[in-house]
């Protein structure tokens, strides 16, 4: 007797337990997609390479999911380096090894191997990216991630007509594993990029480029979602459009408390949402971005890349290769006030419970110089930059100091 009531009370427990998971269960999908890693002829500023690509796609395939879904990706490596992806921006709630920095969570995928990626979204909803994660190969291996709400809830703002992914990129003309391969050695700053991309296209400012310039269509009236994802390697960018107003929306797969702006600044592995009303005269305008680059005699790629939105009821003479799109007018490469201006607009949705007394500030010193190695065995004497970061022992007991004594 005394068995069959504990038996009946797990089995009561078993069902109650089903009964809760079922709708999850049902809800939430898996989808499964095959990332093939493989060198592939792209031509960009009228140069052919051997670019390393996901699925001959540059930039790679976009994914999209459900908050709540799981990924299965079979990353395949085809390529002369060894690789991994890394799902930039996912919490990896108990699957940390599904990460992807090489060396970090997981040994690479050599070539002529394969490994399995596996992980749920939780919890997060809006624009992420995904990108290699082993030496420069991030330069061309990426695209966007896009986790929409859960199954039968909706964004916390008007529906959008039509969504764009729109991912900004950066181009050398040459192999970027030789560039930083350049950069490691001499321990100097890689060579700057010759271009900035827009959705794989450096657009009409470049050479040999005006042809293949990205065209994102709207009709007149309707609101759209941009996605706008910064998988440059190293650039922080400017992103605006010509004679429209964004209400961003979303940064980093997290909603915001809604604002306008007509320019958003983006640091390298950031994401911004962004409604765009297509309320201006049928035409074309161009969707531009340049760098934000705040410090002084730095080099840094001073070109801008364009893509162009384009009024599908716009009068045939504003339309097609021929009419020149209404040019945007993007911040001088070093305004930091309007940078600044766009940052502290970001905002939560509602109040975040944050830590507001700080016990201790952490002060660091990072120095840039130069070190003499001496000749040993005949070789020449070598200069090499070096950089320090230092927490000095003094700052610490200055630190000790202040402390209230108790
Ligand atoms: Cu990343």
């Amino acid at each position: 007797m005394e068995t069959f009531s504990l038996c009946s009370f797990f089995l009561l427990g078993l069902v109650l337990l089903f009964t809760n998971a079922v709708p999850s269960l049902v809800d939430a999908k898996t989808h499964y997609h095959e990332f093939v890693v493989q060198a592939t002829p792209v031509k960009r500023l009228c140069k052919n390479h051997n670019t390393i690509t996901v699925n001959g796609q540059y930039p790679g395939p976009t994914l999209e999911v459900n908050n709540g879904d799981s990924l299965v990706v079979s990353v395949v490596n085809r390529a002369q380096y060894n690789v991994t992806i890394h799902w930039h921006g996912i919490r990896q709630m108990r699957t940390a090894w599904a990460d992807g920095p090489e060396f970090v969570t997981q040994c690479p995928i050599r070539p002529g191997g394969s490994y399995t990626y596996r992980f749920t979204i939780e919890g997060q909803e809006g624009t992420l990216w995904w990108h290699a994660h082993s030496s420069w190969l991030r330069a061309t291996v990426y695209g966007a991630l896009i986790i929409h709400p859960k199954e039968g809830s909706s964004y916390p703002f008007p529906k959008p007509k039509r969504e764009a992914p729109l991912l900004l990129g950066e181009w050398w003309d040459a192999n970027p594993i030789d560039v930083v391969r350049e950069a490691t050695r001499t321990g100097a700053a890689p060579n700057v990029s010759d271009a900035y991309t827009i959705n794989g296209q450096p657009g009409d400012f470049y050479n040999c480029s005006s042809t293949d310039t990205v065209v994102v269509p709207v009709d007149s009236g309707e609101t759209n979602l941009i996605r706008v994802i910064n998988a440059a390697m190293n650039q922080q960018l400017f992103f605006t459009i010509a004679n429209h107003k964004f209400t961003v929306v979303g940064a980093d797969a997290s909603y915001l408390k809604p604002f306008t702006t007509s320019v958003i600044m983006l640091g390298p592995g950031q994401t911004t949402d962004v409604l765009i009303t297509a309320n201006q005269p049928p035409a074309r305008y161009y969707i531009a971005a340049c760098a934000y680059a705040s410090a002084q005699g730095a080099p840094f790629d001073n070109t801008t890349t364009t893509a162009i939105l384009e009024y599908k009821t716009a009068p045939c003479p504003a339309k097609g290769a021929s009419a020149k799109p209404v040019s945007a007018s993007l911040p001088a490469f070093n305004d930091t006030a309007t940078a600044t201006a766009f940052t502290t607009a970001l905002r939560s949705p509602e109040k975040a419970p944050v830590p507001t007394d700080i016990d201790e500030s952490l002060f660091f010193t990072v120095g840039l110089g130069l070190n003499s190695l001496f000749p040993t065995l005949g070789r020449k004497t070598t200069t090499y930059f070096s950089l320090i970061v230092h927490l000095p022992r003094e700052i610490l007991e200055t630190i000790a100091n202040l402390k209230p004594k108790k």
